[in-house]
């Protein structure tokens, strides 16, 4: 193995022990993994700087639903130490800059190529190398190739026909101009009320002289609850981070700020669960969900959760018109992401907002002034697509994936995503992925996941290297194992009764299968570490 190489030797270099592609939080990470273990590595990314989802989603009011002090780094005590968080729920434009901050600190820029896409990744068994390809004409190898391509980074505009002739501006959320957009006099159309739309739309209502929202799927919100965080208790974060992170490990979400109440909600008097909700629901954040020990499994204790939600929020609705349209009625509470909102139902209130159903009514087709629903043309001057992502396989997806006999990741894929642990694929040796589907990623505290994975892979990769072994692969048949393992956990749970990005159900044509892990960041870190103890158990070594 080569060892570190220079800056400028390295920008001329084709050969690389390891190409990561993504520089959000896991491949800022995973680089400085890289490093400290000796090894060249080179990054990708599309971006011209760091951040992946803090770069891209740029809308107002974007903001992480994971409290400040819980989503950052806990791998360095200088790193936590040397940044201030200011609010209990950082809003992008800081998160981005905490980005910056670890970048600048441990140097990253310096191996990683921006501006770059990824095309192709295609697998020399002979030679045991991944030539990787970009859009810029690079072409390099590497023994070991790590996706850091991130759960919710291929942004997705439905294919409304007409859009191509509309006349006034679009945008998507996912992908926001750097230099922001000023609403102020326009009518504004928004697509979509998950997150992204839910935080944003209070912000556009403020500028807009008339905004419409064409909602297909009312999701239950609550209030974030946010606010500037406390000297005292940013103080004590710093002294207890990585300890806290430590026990983060071991718990379902990856997040100590609440604690998962164990009893039944059959076992509690209906006082008791509606103390336990009101609480929780007041505290903000995902609190709630934890509320009872079955919330997410059985249908009766999540109807007393959604009742009590549906009641919390027809409270804010003064809008007689807009209650029905604004209450969820068609899935558990849970099942798809919770949002944590600002103001949003209140924005209803207001007399230039208006909401259309396009669920009663579907969006037909976008006219050169503005959007049909229900044969009816909502003029407008511009269009905001908070229409969400191909969520955890499209940008694997997007990538030309080449394993052993040729093999397409792509093809593989067709009817769902097959991992061993969401870390490799049965097929393609040295591949990584981090946060894949089959891990616990988007339904935890993602940075912990982020870091639970780049440790591992980094472990096995040094490992690899001290042992002369060649390459690591996971064998079919725990893939298999561990996919049916998947689907079991999810269908003792709520979650495929929703027709969630979770089951990739909001991409036409796309398997409908439940993606993450169920079964919480501690147990599974629990079984990742089983397996590495017992030699990579479950994949084979290849000497
Ligand atoms: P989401 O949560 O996928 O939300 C996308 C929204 O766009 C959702 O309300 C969709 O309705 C709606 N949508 C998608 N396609 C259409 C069409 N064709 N017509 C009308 N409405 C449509 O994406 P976000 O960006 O808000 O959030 C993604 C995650 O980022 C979030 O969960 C957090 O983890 C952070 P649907 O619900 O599918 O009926």
């Amino acid at each position: 193995m080569a060892r570190e190489a220079s800056a400028s030797a390295q920008a001329d270099m084709k050969e690389f022990d390891a190409v990561v592609v993504g520089a959000g939080f896991a491949g800022m990470y995973m680089l400085h993994r890289l490093r400290g273990l000796g090894l060249t590595a080179r990054v990708f990314e599309a971006g011209d700087g760091v951040g992946g989802t803090w770069y891209w989603n740029r809308y107002p009011g974007a903001r992480c639903d994971v409290e400040s002090l819980e989503y950052q780094y806990g791998f360095s005590d200088e790193i936590q130490r040397g940044w201030t968080w200011t609010e209990r729920y950082a809003a992008q434009p800081e998160i981005l800059r905490y980005q910056n901050y670890v970048a600048d600190r441990l140097d990253l820029r310096r191996d990683i190529q921006f501006e770059t896409r990824v095309t192709a990744a295609t697998y020399d068994e002979r030679a045991g190398l991944w030539t990787v390809e970009t859009d810029r004409g690079d072409r390099v190898t590497a023994r070991f190739c790590v996706m850091a391509t991130g759960c919710l980074s291929a942004a997705r505009v439905p294919d409304f026909p007409g859009l191509g002739d509309y006349e006034g501006e679009w945008y998507h959320t996912g992908d926001w101009p750097h230099a922001g957009v000023d609403f102020t006099g326009k009518r504004v159309g928004v697509v979509g009320t998950g997150s992204s739309g839910i935080q944003s739309i209070p912000l556009i209502a403020e500028q807009a002289s008339h905004l419409t929202v064409f909602q297909r799927t009312a999701n239950f919100t609550l209030p974030a609850g946010n606010r500037p965080l406390a000297r005292e208790e940013i103080e004590k974060s710093k002294e207890t981070l990585l300890d806290d992170r430590a026990h983060a490990r071991t718990t379902p979400g990856g997040i100590i700020c609440f604690e998962y109440n164990e009893t039944l909600a059959a076992d509690m008097t209906p006082e008791e669960r509606y103390r336990e909700l009101d609480k929780r629901w007041h505290q903000g954040g995902f609190a709630f969900l934890g509320a009872f020990g079955d919330l997410m499994a059985s249908p009766e204790a999540n109807d007393v959760a959604a009742d009590y939600a549906r009641a919390e929020m027809r409270k804010v609705i003064r809008n007689p018109a807009v209650v029905d349209i604004l209450l969820p009625d068609d899935h558990p509470v849970g099942v798809k992401r919770l949002c944590l909102d600002t103001h949003y139902l209140e924005t209803f209130n207001e007399p230039h907002v208006d909401i259309v159903d396009v669920r009663a009514a579907p969006i037909e087709r976008i006219t050169p002034k503005g959007i049909v629903s229900g044969g009816k043309e909502y003029e407008v001057d511009c269009i905001v697509f908070a229409t969400g992502f191909d969520a955890m396989t499209g940008a694997l997806n997007s990538i030309d994936i080449t394993g052993r006999n040729g093999t397409k990741l792509r093809e593989k894929w067709a009817a769902g995503p097959r991992t061993y642990l969401g870390l490799g694929s049965a097929g393609f040796p040295n591949l990584f992925f981090i946060t894949g589907p089959g891990s616990p990623s988007v339904l935890s505290n993602m940075i912990v996941s982020i870091e639970q994975h780049v440790d591992w892979i980094s472990d096995c990769i040094r490992k690899l290297t001290a042992g002369n072994i060649r390459s690591i692969e996971a064998r079919p048949d725990a893939e298999d194992q561990w996919v049916e393992h998947v689907n079991e956990l999810a269908s003792a749970t709520l979650y495929p009764q929703a027709n969630s990005w979770y089951m990739g159900a909001n991409i036409p044509g796309k398997p409908r299968v439940f993606m993450p892990y169920t079964g919480g960041v501690g147990v599974y870190g629990e079984k990742l570490a089983e397996v590495a103890a017992a030699d990579y158990e479950g994949f084979t070594l290849g000497s």
